[in-house]
């Protein structure tokens, strides 16, 4: 199994992009996935980036969220070194508002992807590794389904709200 039998692993660029990477965790522990959090920065410490995306699938990982801001090569180096499946989020942590961390997350060249969500959309990365790690766990995709439902019922109950004024 992955570090402490987790099988998602969070890496940020920095210890500053913690707070926009929170709603990733809440939704990994609502779901009940367990997790990794890590500060690999693919330019600040290349090595120890490339050794963990290296050993990700032995030690039991099965999805990679990969946040960064800036010049975010995090999740392409990420990606560059292990065939699990990356998702990158890219981080509004500059005075370019995130054009520049999206760019440089989601145009990965052709042989090497990137599943990127939206500027700072760090709750959708976790969904989606749920909605991976459902393909081939019942339980998982139901969670997912509940969740959906949950979300259904959340936007039908404010239709009836507004609708009734
Ligand atoms: C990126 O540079 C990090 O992911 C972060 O979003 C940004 C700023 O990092 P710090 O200078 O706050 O460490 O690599």
């Amino acid at each position: 199994m992955a570090d402490n039998e987790t099988i998602v692993a969070i890496l940020m660029g920095s210890k500053s992009d913690l707070g926009l990477m929170r709603p990733a965790c809440d939704a990994l522990e609502e779901f009940g996935i367990p997790y990794t959090l890590r500060v690999l920065s693919a330019h600040r410490t290349p090595e120890r980036c490339a050794e963990f995306a290296k050993t990700a699938r032995e030690r039991g990982f099965r999805v990679m969220i990969c946040a960064a801001g800036g010049a975010a090569h995090l999740a392409g180096v990420v990606a560059g070194h292990t065939t699990l499946p990356v998702i990158g989020v890219p981080l509004a942590r500059t005075p370019l508002a995130g054009q520049d961390a999206l760019l440089a997350t989601v145009q990965m060249p052709k042989g090497i992807p990137v599943a990127t969500v939206a500027v700072d959309g760090s709750a959708n990365a976790a969904i989606l590794a749920a909605q991976i790690i459902g393909v081939a766990d019942a339980e998982m995709a139901a969670k997912v389904e509940a969740a959906r439902a949950a979300n259904r019922a959340k936007v039908i109950a404010a239709d009836q709200e507004v609708s009734a004024r």
